[in-house]
């Protein structure tokens, strides 16, 4: 057995997900980055909303919380503030972070909670299938968008570091070991953390597009990334359709949520009289 078998829970598989999808990729560099830093599976907290990628929980041999459609960061919130001493990821597809859940990502943010969240961008709604995200790219057909996307995608990398985010990255299924070693850097990241992951949906994306098979649409996927050292030698206009790869931000400065909460909500409501344990 390997060092990172022991975080999967083989008992609930198979899983639901289409031969080729990049979420198996995902489950394994996540598991492979807890090995990495020999965590206590009953210090992990593993939470997820809705959609392909909400499945995962499922599959981690830690605890697991399978929430409803973009609310994944709102309970991780209520977990990491009663249990601030666990680990608490979260896992979110495009749409489940950045459509019904776009809220809770902005404000995960600007207070700095220590959650670690892996936000799957495959650019489309897989799950329910094939209906257009606020990260599908520009002229791809979807199930709603027939004639071509005519909406711009959210730039997650300017979005979060916009509002503040103090670790912010973005890595590809293509690269397990980069993916890995960026996950297990977020993991030791004090504040919130955004992983950004550049995934294949081949089923309900890359089929509309000409990319039907996992190999094809992976492929796009190298086409279009690249490290930051080399997007940034490009014009405007040649960075446009180009997705660059790293950590883009890594602020240690800004004091965490929790901890802004123990040290002064607590003491200051003891002090009125009210209770506030931890
Ligand atoms: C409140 C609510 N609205 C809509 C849905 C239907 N729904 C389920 S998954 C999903 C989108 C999934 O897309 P994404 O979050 O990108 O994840 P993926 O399936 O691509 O991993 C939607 C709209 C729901 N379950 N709950
Ligand atoms: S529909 Fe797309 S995202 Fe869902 S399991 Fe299949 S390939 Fe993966």
């Amino acid at each position: 057995m390997r060092d990172y078998e022991k975080y999967i829970r083989y008992r609930t598989f198979p899983t639901p997900w289409c031969p080729g999808c990049g979420d198996g990729v995902i489950l394994k560099s996540i598991a492979m980055a807890f090995a990495d830093l020999k965590l206590d599976p009953d210090n992990i907290v593993v939470v997820a909303g809705i959609g392909c990628s909400g499945r995962m929980p499922t599959y981690f041999n830690t605890n697991t919380l399978h929430t409803t459609h973009g609310r994944a960061l709102t309970f991780a919130t209520g977990i990491k503030l009663a249990k601030p001493e666990k680990l608490v990821v979260v896992i979110s597809g495009d749409g489940d972070a950045t459509a019904i859940g776009g809220n809770h990502l902005i404000h995960a943010a600007r207070r700095n909670i220590g959650i670690k969240m892996i936000l799957i961008n495959n650019g489309i709604y897989g799950m329910t299938g094939g209906q257009v995200s606020p990260l599908t790219p520009p002229k791809f057909f979807t199930e709603t968008t027939p004639y071509g996307n005519i909406e711009p995608h959210f730039n997650i990398r300017k979005l979060l570091t916009g509002a503040e985010a103090s670790f912010v990255a973005r890595e590809t299924v293509n690269r397990l070991m980069q993916l890995k070693q960026v996950i297990k850097k977020s993991f030791q990241h004090k504040g919130f953390s955004v992983v950004e992951v550049m995934s294949n949906c081949h089923v309900n994306l890359g089929r509309r597009n000409k990319m039907k098979s996992p190999l094809v649409m992976t492929k796009y996927i190298e086409d279009i990334t690249m490290p930051m050292a080399d997007f940034e030698k490009l014009t405007p206009e040649e960075q446009a359709p180009k997705y660059p790869l790293g950590i883009f931000v890594e602020n240690t400065e800004r004091m965490e949520y929790t901890d802004l909460y123990y040290n002064h909500i607590v003491p200051v409501a003891q002090q009125s009289g009210a209770k506030g344990e931890k």
